[in-house]
């Protein structure tokens, strides 16, 4: 077999990931590759929390801040949040462990548009960078990096780190070489020129990362899995969500808003973006083009099927049979699968000018529209915002979706007031849920509270909500958003305090 490492000099740094880890010193600033649980480290974090153990049980202190592309996976945020080693985190994890620390107030969490991570390190908002950890799946004989199956903000890492750690993994597929397009053409204002993108499978960079080979340290050599999440079999609710997104689809396609093959399709992670995307499969849509941050299961079933033509994302989110479908069809997917770093899969600019249909889950949405996508009972993170903003902003249209109860019913997804706001009324186009679909563009306040309360609160909540909405219309101080103040949040307390939002 070929040796990954074809670059002389830097297989003569190859050391074990206990001597890679043991460079990184407390208190730096460590920025690692990782994106939706693919492509990040898998040996170094593992190694590292366990120095970080043994410094913690010798009584001295040992923390590191850590930034990544998005969530990683057990063996980087769940060692690292088990061995309380994480002093600072950003931009966006779901780590259980992580969240418990987060949300018990032992782990500062800095959740931010993905879009904004790379410019705002460059900007100097966060510091310096002591060490970059990234994984890639091969180095090429000129010292270049072929990276593996993220991108996320590896570029900047590699740019701005002092010291770099590689991971070579060969469990990754060797053919994923050629399938990423690095741009280093952006710049810091005042000198940004404009993206020379313009449609979603243009390539506009290099297929590897550059890195001065003076600044990798070590070089470790892997053979591990990606985190392989199964997803679950397509549930009664996420289908008729699905269904409901796709007649809206269907429907402007025939008012003329979009075009039979839409516009690049931007989708969220888990169970509802999947079946919207099983779905489109089966209402006969062609030719669609997905600009996005994720690809999933759903997606490749698309690509393969001939319905989706192309995807440009910056990493993946596969179940284990899909990653062997992937690997084993290296091929295939290279030719319609472009990876980008993420501060161009979410770019604002680009977003903008391809007209991304965004379709993201939420947490909760109020009577006017305003979306919570992060915060239980305002409070608790769940995971971050990601890059729903980033794409519900800048978009064609956004919807976002969920079913309209959480908890066993206890909860109504549609709330008097959102008890937290990732997504302003202002970005918000369309609401679904498994009940119905509420179209609020180009809709008052008002009018949206009632095509809400109308088509997506679940009948449980329905009355209530009307009820609050009655009454707020009358006695409210102004009425062009009514709210009963006092009352506009008592949903969330009632949760806390009763175990229900019925009253
Ligand atoms: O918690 O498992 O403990 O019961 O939230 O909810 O219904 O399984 O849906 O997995 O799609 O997650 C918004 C969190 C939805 C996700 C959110 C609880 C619910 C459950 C998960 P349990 P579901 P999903 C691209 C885009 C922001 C990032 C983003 C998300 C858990 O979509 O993180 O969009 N979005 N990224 O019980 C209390 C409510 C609730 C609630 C749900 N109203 N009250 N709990 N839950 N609604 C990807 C990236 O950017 C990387």
């Amino acid at each position: 077999t070929v040796d990954r490492i074809a670059n002389a000099r830097l297989r003569d740094r190859v050391v074990s990931a206990e001597t890679a880890a043991a460079l990184i010193q407390p208190g730096e600033t460590v920025a690692m590759s990782g994106f939706t649980g693919s492509g990040y480290p898998k040996a170094v974090p593992v190694e590292l929390a366990r120095r970080i153990e043994s410094a913690h049980a010798q009584g001295l202190p040992f923390q590191i801040s850590l930034m990544t592309g998005a969530s990683t996976a057990p063996e980087l945020d769940g060692a690292l949040a088990k061995a309380d080693g994480i002093a600072m985190r950003m931009p966006f994890q779901s780590d259980p462990d992580a969240r418990n620390r987060i949300n018990e107030g032992k782990l500062d969490y800095i959740d931010i548009h993905l879009s904004h991570v790379a410019q705002h390190v460059w900007f100097g908002f966060y510091g310096e960078i002591d060490t970059a950890v990234i994984e890639v799946s091969a180095i090429r004989e000129d010292g270049s990096l072929v990276p593996s199956t993220s991108l996320g903000n590896n570029k900047t890492w590699l740019d701005l780190a002092k010291k770099v750690i590689i991971e070579v993994n060969e469990w990754q597929p060797a053919g994923v070489d050629g399938m990423h397009d690095i741009y280093y053409g952006t710049a810091l204002p005042p000198h940004r020129k404009p993206i020379p993108l313009v449609n979603a499978n243009d390539r506009i960079g290099e297929t590897a990362l550059r890195c001065d080979p003076d600044k990798i340290v070590a070089v470790v050599r892997t053979n591990g899995p990606d985190r392989n999440s199964p997803f679950s079999p397509i549930d009664a609710t996420s289908e008729q969500i699905a269904a409901h997104l796709i007649e809206f689809l269907q429907h402007e396609v025939k008012r003329g808003r979009l075009p039979a093959n839409l516009l690049p399709l931007q989708s969220g992670v888990g169970n509802i973006p999947n079946a919207v995307l099983a779905g489109l499969a089966k209402s006969g849509f062609r030719d669609l083009a997905a600009f996005t941050e994720v690809i999933q299961d759903g997606m490749l079933d698309l690509l393969r099927d001939g319905v989706l033509s192309y995807a440009s994302c910056t990493g993946f989110a596969l179940s284990p049979q899909a990653n062997e479908t992937f690997k084993e069809n290296i091929d295939f997917y290279r030719e319609r699968i472009i990876m980008r770093t993420q501060e161009i899969s979410n770019h604002p600019e680009l977003v903008r000018r391809l007209g991304c249909i965004g379709m993201n889950g939420m947490i909760e949405v109020d009577l006017y529209g305003n979306v919570n996508s992060t915060h239980v009972m305002g409070t608790r993170i769940m995971n971050g915002i990601g890059g729903s903003g980033d794409f519900a902003r800048n978009g064609f249209l956004s919807a976002f979706l969920s079913p309209s109860t959480a908890k066993n019913g206890t909860i109504s997804a549609i709330v008097p007031m959102a008890s937290h706001v990732d997504h302003t009324e202002h970005d918000v186009s369309v609401i679904v849920t498994e009940q119905g679909l509420a179209d609020l563009r180009g809709l008052t306040p008002r009018k949206r509270a009632q095509v809400l309360i109308d088509n997506c609160a679940h009948p449980d909540f329905r009355a209530q909500l009307q009820d609050y909405f009655d009454r707020a219309s009358r006695e409210s101080y102004g009425k062009h958003t009514p709210h009963l103040l006092p009352e506009a949040l008592s949903w969330h307390q009632r949760w806390l305090d009763t175990g229900t939002m019925k009253g």
